[in-house]
């Protein structure tokens, strides 16, 4: 398979340069490719030859494809997007080109010990036959050092950055092919080394080999593990050296690769457009600053044309705690060139701002890049503003909400056009025709054909279909074999035995408070105590559950960890409790990952996205789940809302209060006016009670529903959260309805193809035409 994607990376990589036409680069500091061999065997359409060959070997194509290690260089759905967009852009045949860090160490490896987690580093290439080291490309990068200015003859200032600490990049290759067509484009990953070689021979001649040693352990530090935080900044030093290492040798790469077709400079914004995944890569538009100014000496004025043409900035979240801000103390000493440039970059916007607005310097001060705090921070989203032709959001809420919250300001200076919204989409190829075989060839002998892999709204020809009842039973068996699937490997690795006729209830996602996972395994203490409340008579009457949540806490995250410790508590002690019997299951998934929630998405009847409203962007599992024929509950955040419009209210359980109440609501918590829900309030009792071990280990999740002000509104939405669990209840025992209902909605899903996506970037934002490569 490896020379099969090489050949056609080569043929791609021809055809790419003798057109010459425009590129798109998506920088990410994050990629969650997942395993490749699978995805790479269907995208080339050889699987089926390849697991008649496997078996006539004596193998399992199974097997072979389980041996594989995820490659999990991303902590979410931040990571994923990247790797489903690479996958479109490749499928769809755009001139694309993904950058990232080659982390030696991915996201860690999540392991439950004695019901909490422990985590354990991701070695993750000792193999790793999917890469291509490329010693021949390599870009020295600079940190520290000072600035020199001086004065040429002609009256010209002249800025050197000098006398710094100098790291070498190398690249590595990761050939991306597109499903049913020769397109194969390039993701390339920065690794660091020492740039003097092995060891600095003089120190280590010297008798100095402790600090040789320190000095090569230093560079290779930069790309050696990924930063574990899921929607949260933490500023360290060496995460800025990651960015600006990988932004520097990307961009040193992108422009070397223009140059060599001697176009002016000012062509540069027609032959490149760089998206930038969040605000991690946004020191590429001061990068690209400081070599078209100080290295190609263009004047300020022509450069920052070229920048603001050339990049674009997708913004992922509006929590205040994920919103990147660098302290100027550190950065000055890291990059103390770039700092004058941001000033500078700063200078120039606030001068223009003055003369519009004249005398609002409240104005001034809100939209500057600069936050007078103590130490003053650079604030990389507004930099990143101010630096791109076009800012968007990734699902229709999301962008409104940027456009009236976090970024309002800039509506008034920049105009509504600047802003707009590409809601996410997720790959139908591996996240249906790989990980879902079953439902896959189910559609494609109903459709007649298995176009709607590259055409996702051919879906919508089952719609027909769904009252068929030979066909609702094709439906249902299918994801009844998924169930089994995935009730086999809980009893193989936690010993819990599932009914696969239960309902299947799933949230897999990073734990964080604003997801709510804590809400869902309150609701299930709730559920419980009513079911150990009934008599044998109304219990007989009752839907059988499996809760079943999967995801990584990040390591210094104290309450996502102990709501994980939560979950597995009241596993333990429904699961034994003889009462309840198959009626309640509760399951905690170990190590989450891409490869577990291929499996997973397939055997759900219902999920949960339940985020507080306006937490939340997008999601991207919403619509993996549902295209897998299960529904979901879920607030009015991210893309539900969108998923509800395609799908039809009547086919998603909706529950809480809305993004416009929220402030209103924290509002009325912080000054007391609010009294706990009661069945919450039962909840926390027994809690407190001692029903779920130790109670002192998860006072900290009472005290944030109580004194803590109940940030995210969990108390508000509990009631009509239980509500709604009895409507699925009710709703699951009529399977014919059931069966109609998921079979409708996954016919409507084809919207949310991140082939769709894609192509509104590529329309809208990066202005970029397919290139057709020959076979
Ligand atoms: C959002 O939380 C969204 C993904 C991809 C995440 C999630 O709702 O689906 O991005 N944001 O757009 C994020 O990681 C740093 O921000």
């Amino acid at each position: 398979m490896r020379d099969r994607l090489i050949i056609d990376w080569n043929k791609t990589q021809q055809a790419h340069t003798l057109v010459d036409q425009k590129r798109v680069y998506y920088l990410s500091l994050e990629f969650l490719m997942g395993r490749t061999l699978d995805n790479a065997m269907l995208n080339q359409r050889i699987k089926d030859v390849a697991v008649e060959g496997i078996s006539e070997l004596g193998f399992r194509m199974e097997d072979l494809i389980d041996q594989e290690h995820d490659a999990a260089l991303g902590n979410g759905g931040l990571g994923r997007l990247a790797a489903c967009f690479l996958d479109s852009l490749a499928t769809l045949n755009y001139p694309a080109w993904g950058y990232g860090l080659r982390y030696r160490y991915g996201i860690f490896k999540q392991e439950i010990i004695d019901g909490y987690q422990v985590e354990v580093p991701d070695y993750w290439l000792d193999f790793n036959p999917w890469e291509f080291p490329r010693h021949d490309i390599t870009v020295d990068i600079m940190f520290y050092g000072y600035v020199r200015r001086y004065t040429e003859e002609d009256g010209t200032t002249v800025n050197v950055w000098e006398g710094g600490e100098v790291v070498q990049a190398v690249a590595y290759d990761v050939p991306i092919p597109g499903y049913d067509t020769p397109t194969t484009n390039n993701l390339r990953l920065w690794s660091s080394k020492p740039s003097t070689g092995e060891f600095d021979f003089q120190k280590f001649n010297s008798g100095d080999y402790e600090s040789s040693v320190r000095d090569q352990q230093r560079a290779e530090t930069i790309s050696a593990v990924l930063y574990p935080n899921d929607n949260i900044d933490v500023g360290k030093e060496l995460r800025l050296k990651q960015q600006y290492f990988w932004v520097a040798a990307s961009l040193h790469d992108i422009v070397r690769r223009f140059k060599k077709s001697h176009r002016a400079w000012t062509d540069f914004p027609l032959q490149v457009a760089i998206q930038l995944n969040d605000t991690h890569p946004t020191l590429a538009i001061v990068e690209l600053m400081r070599i078209l100014v100080d290295k190609e000496h263009l004047d300020w004025d022509t450069a920052w044309n070229i920048v603001t043409e050339t990049f674009g900035y997708t913004n992922h979240t509006v929590l205040p705690e994920a919103l990147e801000k660098w302290s100027v103390p550190l950065f000055q000493n890291l990059l103390p060139r770039h700092l004058q440039i941001i000033y500078d970059i700063n200078l120039f916007f606030l001068q223009s701002v003055e003369r519009r607005f004249p005398k609002d310097r409240e104005l001034l001060s809100k939209v500057s890049i600069i936050e007078e705090s103590n130490p003053q921070v650079i604030r990389m989203a507004y930099l990143a503003i101010i630096g791109s032709k076009k800012v968007n959001g990734v699902a229709e809420l999301h962008s409104d909400l940027i456009k009236t919250t976090i970024f309002k300001d800039f509506i008034k200076i920049f105009g509504p056009d600047k802003f707009t919204n590409v809601t996410n989409g997720v790959t139908p190829r591996r996240w249906l025709h790989q990980a879902n075989p079953r439902l896959s060839a189910l559609i494609s002998k109903k459709l007649g054909s298995d176009k709607f892999l590259s055409d996702l709204n051919l879906l919508s020809g089952l719609e027909k279909f769904a009252d068929d009842k030979e066909f609702q039973k094709e439906w249902m068996d299918v994801k009844y074999q998924n169930k089994q699937r995935l009730a086999k490997y809980i009893k193989d690795t936690t010993g819990i035995s599932v009914d696969p006729n239960a309902l299947f209830d799933i949230q897999v996602k990073r734990i964080h408070e604003y997801k709510r996972q804590q809400m869902n395994i309150f609701g299930v203490i709730s559920r419980y105590l009513s079911l150990k409340a009934m008599t044998k008579e109304e219990r007989a009457k009752q839907v059988q559950r499996v809760s079943i949540f999967g995801g990584k806490a990040a390591p210094g995250y104290w309450m996502a960890k102990t709501i994980i410790r939560l979950i597995t508590a009241v596993s333990e002690v429904v699961n034994n409790d003889v009462d309840i019997g198959d009626l309640l299951k509760v399951v905690f998934i170990e190590d989450y990952n891409v490869s577990k929630a291929e499996f997973l998405c397939p055997a759900s009847d219902l999920s949960e996205h339940i985020s507080t409203a306006g937490t939340e962007a997008s999601g991207t599992s919403n619509m993996k789940f549902v295209l897998n024929g299960g529904l979901i509950i879920g607030t009015c955040d991210g893309a539900n809302i969108e998923i509800t419009r395609e799908i039809g209210e009547e086919r998603i359980f909706l529950f809480g209060n809305l993004a416009e109440d929220v402030e209103d609501l924290r509002h009325a918590h912080r000054y007391g006016k609010t009294a706990m829900d009661p069945a919450l309030k039962e909840v926390c009792d027994e809690i407190e009670k001692g029903t779920f071990g130790e109670p002192g280990v998860f006072a900290g999740l009472i005290h944030a529903l109580t004194d803590g002000g109940d940030y995210y509104l969990v108390s508000d939405d509990f009631a009509s959260y239980l509500s709604t669990h009895k409507l699925v209840d009710e709703a699951f025992k009529d399977t014919a309805a059931w069966a109609h209902n998921t079979i409708v909605a996954v016919s409507r899903m084809g919207f949310f193809t991140s082939d769709r996506a894609i192509n509104e970037y590529a329309d809208e934002i990066w202005n970029v035409d397919p290139v057709i490569v020959g076979k």
